[in-house]
């Protein structure tokens, strides 16, 4: 079938499925990402994100996932939220969820819809393809941005025309031959509003982001520990960061979010930090499941909240703070006594006398012990 004829069959079909945005493209040219993957990796700015080392050889060229594939096709779905998320970040006692969080699970959603899309595919060509969201390694901007949906911005995510920085990316590869569309350039020009809002820093330089101090990775891919520096920065963010997408004058443009089935989930918009204290493990699986926040799982959730809940300067949280002390997990019990040092100095002298004792655990310890808190 010809090209042009056969595009035209499965966007009409996309748009059906509800998908905002669709391009084609070879698999040829990825030399210059290969090497800054590379780059990225070497410089350990994936942090603990072992995964991505692990399969940096794949992940460097999309035609090393699967060695019959010969193109792309890249779908966009648009989720731009209703209002400036930023607005938000001013609401202290409550819990900022990233806006792509505040739904059902994404991956769930776009792969069921690429799974229909790339059936019909097969139906109208007989093809082979194998259909990735967000957790194959396998560059979705770069191979977005050379399908012509947009082009990757400053804040390194692809930026598009029509709907600004706000689009989830889905893939369909295919042993079928497209040639390229043309590669659309990059239209940030002088601007650098998203560097210069990273409240962490992260985008240490153009196109160039540091994980390790993104609170995107802090609050949702860092297992362990926070440093106090970050924590301060995180505010009220409980999960993920919108800051840099945000501001990008290219949102302007966005128009607004339409496929119900990406709806939001209402509970997740800007929840009382209250309630998420008291939560157990088992409150925590029910509120979340079906979300990407219950991958989380509950420890560092609780250490996220606890962080929050530092920076509310909300006092009467202090007593649900208190029964974090006795948490069997330590990054809980470090996050409650900097929570309970940022409430009430006083109260944490106290405790700390009956506490620091018996605490083996170092960054713990560390907590109690600071120098500066004592
Ligand atoms: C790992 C990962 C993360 C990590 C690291 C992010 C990163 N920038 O690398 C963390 C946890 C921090 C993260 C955060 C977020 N993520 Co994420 N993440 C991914 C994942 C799985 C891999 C990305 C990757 O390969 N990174 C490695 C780096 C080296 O690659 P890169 O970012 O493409 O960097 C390139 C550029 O820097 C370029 N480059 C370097 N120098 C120069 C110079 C010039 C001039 C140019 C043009 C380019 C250029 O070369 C590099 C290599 O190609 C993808 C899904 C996927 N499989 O692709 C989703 C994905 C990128 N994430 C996504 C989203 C939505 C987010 C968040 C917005 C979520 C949130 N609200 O919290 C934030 C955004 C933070 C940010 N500014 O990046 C979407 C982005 C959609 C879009 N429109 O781009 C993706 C595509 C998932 C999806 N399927 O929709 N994410
Ligand atoms: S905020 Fe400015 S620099 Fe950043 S992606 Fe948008 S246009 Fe580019």
């Amino acid at each position: 079938m010809h090209q042009k004829y056969f595009l035209e069959q499965v966007k009409t079909k996309s748009i059906e499925l509800g998908f905002d945005e669709l391009g084609i493209t070879d698999l040829k040219n990825f030399e210059f990402n290969s090497v800054k993957i590379k780059e990225f990796i070497d410089n350990n700015y994936h942090g603990e994100m072992y995964w991505m080392k692990d399969k940096i050889e794949i992940r460097s060229d999309p035609k090393n996932i699967w060695n019959e594939a010969k193109s792309a096709i890249v779908l966009g779905i648009n989720y731009g939220p209703e209002s400036n998320p930023l607005n938000d970040l001013k609401k202290v006692k409550r819990g900022y969820i990233s806006i792509y969080s505040r739904r059902k699970d994404y991956h769930k959603i776009i792969k069921s819809k690429l799974k229909v899309l790339a059936r019909y595919i097969q139906k109208i060509e007989p093809s082979k393809v194998k259909v990735f969201v967000d957790t194959a390694p396998l560059m979705e901007k770069p191979l977005a941005s050379a399908a012509g949906l947009g082009w990757q911005g400053k804040h390194t995510n692809l930026v598009s025309r029509n709907y600004g920085s706000w689009l989830f990316i889905g893939v369909i590869l295919t042993n079928i031959y497209f040639r390229n569309k043309k590669k659309i350039k990059s239209n940030c020009g002088t601007c650098s509003k998203c560097i210069d809002v990273c409240p962490t820093k992260a985008i240490i330089k153009p196109y160039t982001l540091d994980a390790r101090r993104c609170i995107s990775y802090l609050t949702i891919e860092h297992k362990t520990h926070i440093q106090k520096d970050f924590r301060i920065k995180i505010g009220n963010r409980i999960f993920g960061c919108d800051d840099c997408l945000a501001v990008c004058p290219w949102n302007k443009f966005a128009k607004k979010y339409s496929d119900i089935k990406l709806s939001y989930i209402k509970k997740l918009d800007m929840p009382n930090l209250k309630i998420f204290l008291s939560f157990s493990e088992n409150d925590f699986i029910i509120y979340f499941i079906g979300t990407p926040i219950k991958r989380l799982g509950y420890n560092r959730f609780m250490r996220n909240v606890l962080i929050a809940v530092a920076n509310s300067k909300d006092l009467s949280l202090i007593d649900d703070v208190l029964k974090k002390l006795d948490s069997r997990n330590e990054f809980i019990r470090a996050m409650a006594v900097w929570a309970l040092f940022c409430l009430s100095k006083s109260r944490f002298l106290l405790e700390k006398k009956k506490r620091l004792e018996a605490e083996e655990f170092y960054y713990v310890r560390q907590e109690w012990f600071n120098g500066e808190y004592s």
